[in-house]
């Protein structure tokens, strides 16, 4: 099997960039490790900045999303039993969606399948090479057959564990990493929002964050120790720890129901360099993580896909390849912005094991400067709702 574009992974990265490189004419095929059922019910992400919903309203994969996001013109810090809203559509006339990463997962498939763009599902890509040459392949394992894909480019797209990274030699690769000494317990439940706009909670027992994905359904995360096991955790212990947290206020208060998932993530960050070797390319989770806290890592790789698919089309259609020599020099300037805003967010608002009375205090000073002022205000509600898509 040949194909102009090699895509290896159908998360939001490489979804995304097979559906602009058809819109363009320019040939690809995705191979997955899982089945669709399962990474179209993998819970994750939740919250899309403005430029991704624009981009994939506009590629054709947002009429649903379009009916059923909830858009948030502000977001809420809480801490010292205070509450401090930050109006986003305000300050900087932009607003930030909900929309669960699965449900976009879902519309990107049907639209690209819908379209004839080839998704292999249960294909685990197991190497690639001939990247310097003109025809690099890929090889996987499908039906328990080895099977051959070879293609002009190769598009790791294949997340945090895949394989493409670790194609590029290891002499030229350089990671920088950070990993906390936390983790999320994050939970979905048959509960309504407790509040309409995403609450982040600072708390001497550890951060929480009420976010949600429907009229009905609540999702909320609890700062834990790592290692931590979502089993130790009961409902009724989980609904009492975000009651503490949250504490008391005047407007609402917790939403409980059936708490029907739950599960720990780790937090870490990480960039690698380059992103681009010979005739690969990285994108997305493959190339970068981000504590959650910013809620970035889903709209990163977006912002990514954006480019690699801008260089594609510049190639395929002008034969043009400055976008290529261009392409982790551009991607690397927001990632680096993101890198930052989710590890001030992160360190501003968790409690490290080892905090004294005098770092709670310095946080507390910290969220009163941001959210006391028209200046700190609009310094987060920009990185925040997301910086323009730039080439
Ligand atoms: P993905 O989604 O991990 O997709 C990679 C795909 O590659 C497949 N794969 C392979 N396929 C074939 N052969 C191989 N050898 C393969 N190896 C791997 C995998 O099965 C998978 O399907 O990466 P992508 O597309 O780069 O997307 C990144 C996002 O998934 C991620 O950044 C976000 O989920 C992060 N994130 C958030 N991002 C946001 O923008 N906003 C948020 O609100 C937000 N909240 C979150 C988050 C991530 C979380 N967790 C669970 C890590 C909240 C949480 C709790
Ligand atoms: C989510 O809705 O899952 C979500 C929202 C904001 C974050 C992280 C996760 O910072």
């Amino acid at each position: 099997m040949h194909t102009q574009v090699g895509i290896i992974g159908a998360g939001p990265a490489g979804l995304l960039l097979a559906r602009l490189l058809h819109l363009q004419g320019i040939s690809s095929v995705i191979l997955e490790s899982r089945s669709r059922d399962y990474v179209e019910n993998r819970v994750r992400a939740g919250l899309l900045e403005q430029g991704s919903v624009d981009l994939m309203i506009e590629s054709g994969v947002g009429e649903r999303l379009q009916r059923e996001c909830m858009a948030h013109d502000g977001v809420e810090f809480i801490f010292e039993g205070k509450r401090r809203r930050i109006n986003m559509q305000e300050l900087i006339g932009r607003r930030v969606y909900i929309y669960g990463q699965q449900e976009a997962v879902k519309d990107m498939i049907a639209v690209n399948l819908a379209a004839g763009v080839p998704i292999i599902f249960e294909a685990e890509g197991k190497e690639i090479g001939g990247l310097d040459t003109a025809k690099p392949f890929i090889r996987y394992v499908a039906n328990g057959r080895e099977e051959t894909l070879t293609c002009d480019y190769i598009a790791g797209c294949d997340g945090f564990h895949g394989i493409c990274r670790d194609a590029i030699p290891t002499e030229l690769l350089r990671g920088h990493d950070r990993v906390y000494p936390f983790g999320w317990l994050g939970i979905l439940a048959e509960a309504a929002p407790t509040h309409h706009e995403l609450l982040y909670v600072h708390n001497p027992r550890g951060f929480a964050l009420f976010t949600m994905r429907s009229n009905s359904v609540s999702r909320c995360y609890l700062q834990v120790p790592p290692e931590e096991d979502a089993d130790n955790w009961s409902d009724d212990q989980i609904w009492s720890e975000l009651d503490r947290r949250l504490g008391q206020h005047e407007g609402f208060k917790l939403s409980t129901g059936r708490i029907f998932q739950k599960s720990v993530t780790p937090m870490r960050s990480y960039v690698a360099e380059p992103m681009r070797h010979e005739r690969l390319f990285i994108a997305g989770d493959a190339a970068h993580i981000v504590p959650p806290t910013g809620a970035k890592g889903m709209n990163l790789a977006i912002a990514d896909i954006y480019v690699l698919a801008k260089a594609f089309t510049a190639f395929y259609k002008r034969n043009d390849t400055s976008l290529f020599d261009r392409y982790e020099q551009i991607c690397l300037k927001r990632i680096w912005r993101a890198q930052h805003f989710s590890w001030w967010m992160t360190s501003m608002l968790h409690i490290m094991p080892d905090a004294s009375p005098f770092d709670l205090k310095r946080q507390i000073a910290e969220l009163e400067t941001v959210t006391g002022s028209v200046a700190g205000q609009t310094l987060v509600a920009e990185n925040y709702a997301g910086l323009p898509f730039e080439l």
